[in-house]
């Protein structure tokens, strides 16, 4: 039996944040899918806010896939996924927090104002902004690539990582795009799609724009901005 125990759920991208961060660093765990729309009695009783992704081990939960992503780099120190040096490292968390704080309620807008043009033509030119902005004082002043912190991968693209996957429907249902000159960005994404923690982690667009084109007849499972 794996140390590690994780509760997830399929089409969560903070979840997949979890996963692929201990594909990455070679973490025995075990998965556990949780229905979010029938949340079972075991699953109030243990999630404190009902929300995946959520690990248990050495019976103490940690939940928030930062938090968790965190934890188990510090339990578990092989294959790092933050720069040792304290300099290097607080850039990274910089860049961790930049996804959440700032790019992510972007997304989320994009998602909300899904039936108001007017607000649409804004969301776009901020997802367009954040992203730039990630390209230039992000990618461009880390290093030379091909991941955000330069040569190696760390905690910091794992982040973005479950969030670039769906832009692709993003831009088809809502026209956001990836700024041309965002060279950097698009060359990290084709070299994320090949690390085996993506491979074995994504879902298919049809899986996505199902989902998502479903928002407007049920109520999603909140995923965005929280
Ligand atoms: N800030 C949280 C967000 C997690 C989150 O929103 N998870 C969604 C699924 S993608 C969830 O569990 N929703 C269930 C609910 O809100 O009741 C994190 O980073 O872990």
């Amino acid at each position: 039996m794996p140390d590690i125990e994780l509760f997830s759920f399929e089409a969560c991208p903070y979840a997949q944040r979890t996963r692929m961060m201990m594909i990455e660093k070679e973490i025995d765990f075990s998965l556990t899918e949780v229905d979010l729309y029938n949340k079972p009695d075991w699953w109030k009783e243990l999630s404190p806010h009902g929300k995946v992704p959520l690990i248990r081990h050495n019976s103490e939960i940690v939940y928030e896939s930062r938090i968790i992503n965190e934890y188990l780099e510090d339990a578990f120190p092989a294959h790092a996924l933050l720069p040792a040096d304290p300099m290097p490292r607080a850039k990274a968390r910089i860049w961790i927090d930049y996804c959440d704080s700032y790019l992510l309620p972007a997304l989320h807008n994009l998602i909300a104002d899904r039936n108001d043009e007017e607000k649409q033509i804004e969301n776009r030119k901020t997802i367009a902004e954040k992203l730039s902005f990630l390209e230039h004082e992000g990618f461009r002043k880390m290093g030379d690539g091909p991941f955000i912190m330069g040569e190696k991968i760390t905690l910091a693209d794992l982040q973005y990582m479950p969030f670039i996957e769906r832009f692709p429907c993003y831009k088809e249902l809502w026209g956001a795009k990836i700024p041309e000159d965002c060279i950097f960005l698009r060359r990290w994404i084709e070299t994320m799609k090949e690390r085996e923690s993506h491979k074995s982690t994504v879902n298919t667009l049809d899986f996505h724009m199902e989902r998502y084109q479903r928002y407007d007849q049920t109520k999603p499972v909140s995923h965005a901005q929280n």
